[in-house]
């Protein structure tokens, strides 16, 4: 039962109190209220009267509630997105709070740093809540009058605003085939390793001790910690169960991660990315979610150690965190010592 549930049930037995103190409205039949005036006497049956109305009002209210929240079918409330700008707007990238040591706390917000840094378009970034953007998740960029949420739309919108004329880089148009090769390893990284991360960060004993200093670091009250992270907990294990995953045991959802990250690992071979000496979208994907999960501290070793059987991933991480983010992460060291 959800706190709105909660507050509409106190609400309306007050209300049905209230009411029924005042002026008995009888809700059952006459002779029932005669047995009752007769064996308890009018002060008695006032009291049982108003009692039984402010139950049965408010058990049918808490009732249609109830239903009314099993039937719910959520709906979208954000509009379209915009697909295409103005180049000559400025880009503001919005994040959660900044976490020393990655790019971002986010695996979805990191994709958009990566592509950003790759595509060697200026940016600023603004701290905020999810609740702030059109969909109510992290990352969304503002350009000019228009709100971009969501890292897949933000891609194709900064694509679509920037690559024209562009021969080489990862603005650059793609032949419907290589895009067709770029989407489904993107698609790869994505059907597993989000996954692990929420797993092993939120879920997994050794990643949950670790949450509510990860809390903190990004700015929740010290007191606030334990409860947000038993309640982030409870989300992503609901999240897992739906989609499946939740109800594989250990083992089985770690065949799973394995067989995926051998499958990228094989992809990558020895280049320096995915689709070799340039970046496309697909590395800043596989980046951000490897960069939590090696970078983070946060991370149960389970799982860090299960991205570490694959050396040319770990280099791959550390070459782009090198040539991409070295000054942002000595930014965010300094910092951290003063
Ligand atoms: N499909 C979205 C997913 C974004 C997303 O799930 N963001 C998470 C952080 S990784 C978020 O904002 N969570 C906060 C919330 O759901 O309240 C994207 O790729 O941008």
């Amino acid at each position: 039962m959800s706190a709105t549930q909660y507050a509409a049930l106190v609400s309306i037995a007050a209300t049905a109190v209230a009411i029924s103190s005042r002026s008995p409205v009888t809700l059952w039949p006459a002779a029932l209220q005669r047995v009752l005036d007769d064996n308890f006497g009018v002060v008695s049956a006032c009291k049982i009267h108003a009692s039984i109305t402010t139950l049965i009002v408010a058990a049918l209210g808490f009732l249609g509630l109830s239903i009314k929240g099993k039937f719910k079918v959520m709906k979208p409330k954000a509009p379209p997105t915009p697909l295409k700008g103005t180049a000559a707007e400025s880009i503001v990238l919005y994040d959660f709070p900044s976490l020393p040591g990655v790019a971002s706390v986010s695996h979805s917000v990191s994709k958009i740093h990566a592509f950003l840094a790759f595509a060697k378009l200026p940016y600023t970034t603004k701290s905020t809540s999810p609740d702030t953007g059109p969909k109510g998740k992290l990352p969304y960029i503002q350009h000019g009058q228009n709100t971009v949420p969501d890292s897949v739309f933000i891609m194709a919108y900064l694509r679509n605003t920037y690559g024209k004329g562009q021969s080489s880089g990862i603005l650059a148009p793609m032949d419907a085939g290589k895009r067709a090769r770029v989407d489904s390893c993107m698609a790869l990284v994505e059907q597993t390793l989000p996954y692990a991360v929420g797993y092993y960060r939120v879920i997994d004993p050794q990643g949950f001790r670790t949450l509510p200093s990860l809390m903190n670091k990004l700015g929740v009250p010290r007191l606030l910690c334990g409860l947000i992270a038993a309640t982030m907990r409870s989300q992503v294990s609901k999240l897992l169960y739906l989609v499946g995953l939740g109800r594989h045991c250990r083992q089985d959802f770690d065949w799973l991660l394995q067989r995926d990250l051998t499958a990228l690992s094989a992809l990558l071979g020895s280049q320096v990315y995915l689709f070799g000496d340039e970046p496309t979208d697909a590395d800043a994907v596989l980046f951000a979610n490897l960069d939590v999960i090696l970078h983070d501290g946060h991370m149960s070793p389970a799982l860090v150690d299960q991205v570490k059987q694959h050396d040319n991933l770990v280099r791959y991480t550390a070459h782009i965190r090198k040539t991409f983010f070295a000054d942002k992460l000595k930014e965010q060291a300094a910092l951290r010592r003063g």
